[in-house]
């Protein structure tokens, strides 16, 4: 593949309903996404940086920089070989994963439409048709109004439910949660708002019946997570912290948790995603794919993300109309009554591109080409 031209595009697209988690509230995303152009052929992918480095350090601004004068450009150096070199050319890129895996997943995006099969096949999934799916609910700001919610998204057929923790909204509205849904399948997520010192709380929780606790300490540690987990009986569930295939070996030897969360940006893309599933699958640890509020470039590349065959625990994937109200893609993203979504067979990640909505969403464009 010889890539000729990068076209990064910030989209500018409110949320439905803002999203609440430990570190921020959002109301609109900001978001990157990347057509790699070779050939007559597109290939799409979507940068999943937040607007501000509270989640990781990466963020719009700077994901744009680093995928625009690092990322890019390493695909002019010579002809790609494959979409699986692409994560080793930009491996001199210390962090930026999302940036760095934006693009590579355009790639394979790319590659799947060269070869005429779905990504999904591409990458080498296809374990299921269909991907099991939960949802993730931000923290309201009442408990009424999360079993409100709640409700709604069991009415829809999702599977299980994941609510936002943080000091203050936890304990006690998990126990509310628990006594009004008492056979739904709950889980917390955290995002590092707890330090080891909390282990007495977090403790608290194993009362209530959680499949597990995502990320409760920093989103750099794997050493006082294995503690904690040593100490409690809810699985932990690791997600800012696994950045590589490598971060999961380390936490898999140390007994830093017993479920992964994998998200296509934050370990730098297909590449990478695929050696983390095969570490956790050769250990016995399952793996779900976790969201980051995508449009429908991403959300489609984590549904064939989710078909490799260890993602057997729901994910945070969920429908288009969670979050947007017009998606950039068509048809957009939809759940079976079963909570479920069904994989396609199209070409390369398998909706189209809503172009004219896609341009109307568009507030900054550049097209990356070889230096001459
Ligand atoms: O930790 O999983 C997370 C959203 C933004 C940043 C981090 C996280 C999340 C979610 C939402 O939980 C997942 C989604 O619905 O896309
Ligand atoms: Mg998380």
């Amino acid at each position: 593949m010889k890539i000729e031209r990068v076209v990064l595009r910030q989209l500018r697209m409110p949320l439905v309903h803002f999203f609440e988690t430990s570190f921020s509230r959002t109301y609109e995303r900001n978001i990157i996404v990347v057509e790699v152009v070779s050939e007559g052929l597109s290939g799409w992918g979507e940068i999943t940086a937040g607007e501000h480095p509270f989640y990781n350090e990466e963020w719009t601004a700077a994901a744009w920089l680093i995928a625009q004068d690092y990322v890019a450009p390493t695909l002019f150096v010579r002809a790609l070989r494959d979409a699986g070199d692409v994560n080793g050319l930009t491996g001199h890129i210390r962090g930026h994963n999302m940036a760095r895996g934006g693009v590579e997943a355009a790639v394979w995006d790319l590659q799947a439409r060269r070869n005429g099969n779905p990504l999904w096949k591409e990458i080498g999934g296809g374990a299921r048709r269909e991907i099991p799916c939960g949802v993730s609910i931000g923290i309201q700001d009442s408990v009424a109004q999360l079993i409100g919610k709640i409700e709604g998204e069991l009415a829809a057929g999702y599977q299980r439910i994941k609510m936002k923790i943080k000091p203050g909204w936890d304990v006690d509205v998990i126990r509310q949660i628990r006594e009004r849904f008492p056979d739904t399948p709950l889980m917390a997520d955290a995002n590092s708002a707890y330090r080891l010192a909390d282990a007495g709380l977090l403790k608290e929780l194993d009362a209530f019946g959680l499949t597990m606790i995502e990320q409760p300490l920093a989103h750099d540690d794997i050493i006082d997570h294995a503690e904690l987990q040593a100490q409690l009986e809810t699985p932990i569930c690791l997600d800012e912290c696994i950045r590589t295939a490598h971060h999961a070996e380390q936490a898999i030897r140390l007994k830093a948790g017993r479920i992964v969360n994998i998200k296509l940006g934050r370990v730098g893309g297909f590449g990478e995603a695929k050696r983390l599933h095969d570490v956790c699958e050769s250990a016995g640890i399952p793996v779900w794919c976790g969201g980051m509020l995508e449009a429908g470039i991403g959300r489609a590349h984590n549904i064939a993300l989710a078909t490799l065959p260890n993602f057997t625990l729901p994910g945070d994937v969920s429908a288009s109309k969670r979050y947007w109200k017009r998606d950039i893609i068509v048809p957009e993203v939809e759940t079976t009554a079963r909570g479920t979504i069904a994989i396609r067979d199209e070409p390369g990640f398998g909706y189209e591109i809503d172009h004219d909505f896609l341009r109307h969403v568009t507030v900054r464009e550049v097209a990356v080409t070889p230096k001459r």
